[in-house]
């Protein structure tokens, strides 16, 4: 079987192709990444001495390059990871957005028909719910929770989204698509709050929480999202959304005291910045489905996994450091400068 993964050079999508070439070592992974400033060759750098895996570099929005590479490998599964995937940097450009994560959608389910392609699954978010309120800690995200989204990054996920599921209808495209909760853990680039907090507290600078701190994530081990993603690709059933999450609430402030604790670095490091615009209260998802249907559940807890990902980025300096020293720098005073 030859999958194809899209996005394979970020963080999920890196960690997918080890999951993939780690269980099943005879299908063939080939990944097409535009390699942005988050894609990073050097997440894949074990991945690519390996027979069954191949790199393309190129833009899921170029459909010469995208049917050239189907007419290539003629993909069973075709897994998109591919998107602009940082909120932050959608309040900034949200044209980008629009571009990679709903017109690339397209793109690939277009070639996905001409090539008879065998299933499509859409890697997408919690986020396209938009957010429940503090008070109500009875409220999950369900599958039939409305679509209302908050930011152009989560507009532009959930547009696809939908896309998605008119290709389905309308032309019959086996698909299926995940909704995911916040991940965390190897390879995750440093704009995000967990990675961006323990380089800087690594480097004893200031940890810029957002607001009060008090906005709510459900965090999930990145290891048991690909889990999640490989059971719906292969077992799930067509036309179908799953919800992922693994029932781990810590509000900002939690998380980020539990890296302060990690690495043995002083409260006094946290400071309040100016809050995000639009920001969502709380993201809670109900992985029902998902567990009756596939029997999915998480394997690592926050715990286990937060020691795990300290120990990553304390044995990975080389790799965020590369990445601190480039174009980064002028993001972080850009967004941060003024705070
Ligand atoms: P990421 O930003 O780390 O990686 C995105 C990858 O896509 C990069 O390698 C980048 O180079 C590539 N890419 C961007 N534009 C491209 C284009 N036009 N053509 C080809 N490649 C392109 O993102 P991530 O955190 O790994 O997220 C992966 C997917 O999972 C996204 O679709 C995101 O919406 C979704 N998701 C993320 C989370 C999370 O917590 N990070 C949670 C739920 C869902
Ligand atoms: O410097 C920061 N300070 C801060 O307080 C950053 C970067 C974030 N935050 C807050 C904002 C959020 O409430 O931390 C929370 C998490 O922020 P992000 O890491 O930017 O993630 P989030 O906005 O929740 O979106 C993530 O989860 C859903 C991913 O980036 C998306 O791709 C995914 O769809």
């Amino acid at each position: 079987m030859t999958i194809l993964v899209t996005g394979g050079a970020g963080f999920i999508g890196s960690n997918f192709v080890y999951y993939e070439l780690a269980h099943y070592p005879e299908d063939r992974i080939v990944c097409i990444d535009k390699l942005t400033y988050a894609g990073n060759l050097a997440n894949l750098k074990e991945a690519l001495e390996n027979d069954h895996f191949r790199f393309v570099r190129g833009d899921i929005t170029d459909r010469e390059a995208v049917e050239k590479l189907f007419g290539e490998e003629k993909p069973d599964i075709v897994v998109n990871f591919a998107a602009e995937s940082h909120v932050d940097r959608s309040v900034e450009d949200p044209g980008l957005f629009l571009r990679t994560n709903i017109l690339g959608t397209q793109t690939l389910m277009d070639a996905c028909r001409k090539f008879g392609v065998k299933r499509y699954h859409q890697v997408s978010t919690d986020e396209v719910y938009g957010d429940l309120p503090l008070d109500r800690p009875d409220l999950f995200f369900t599958e039939t929770t409305p679509i209302h989204t908050s930011s152009p990054y989560s507009a532009s996920k959930a547009s696809a989204d939908l896309l998605v599921l008119a290709y389905a209808r309308t032309f019959k495209l086996p698909v299926s698509i995940t909704r995911c909760s916040n991940n965390y853990g190897p390879y995750h680039f440093p704009e995000k709050l967990i990675p961006l907090m323990i380089t800087r507290a690594l480097a004893d600078e200031s940890l810029p929480v957002y607001g009060n701190g008090e906005n709510v994530r459900d965090w999930l081990y990145v290891e048991d999202h690909c889990a999640a993603i490989d059971l719906v690709m292969r077992k799930g059933r067509e036309g179908e959304i799953y919800n992922v999450g693994g029932h781990n609430e810590r509000t900002n402030l939690q998380v980020v005291k539990t890296v302060l604790k990690e690495l043995g670095k002083p409260e006094s490091l946290i400071t309040f910045v100016r809050d995000r615009p639009g920001h969502d209260q709380r993201y809670a998802i109900d992985p029902t489905k998902i567990h009756e249907e596939l029997g999915w559940l998480p394997t690592t807890d926050f715990d286990t996994g937060m020691h795990r990902t300290v120990e990553w980025y304390l044995a990975n300096q080389k790799w965020w450091k590369d990445i601190l020293a480039g174009e980064y720098q002028n993001y972080f005073q850009h967004m941060y400068g003024n705070r």
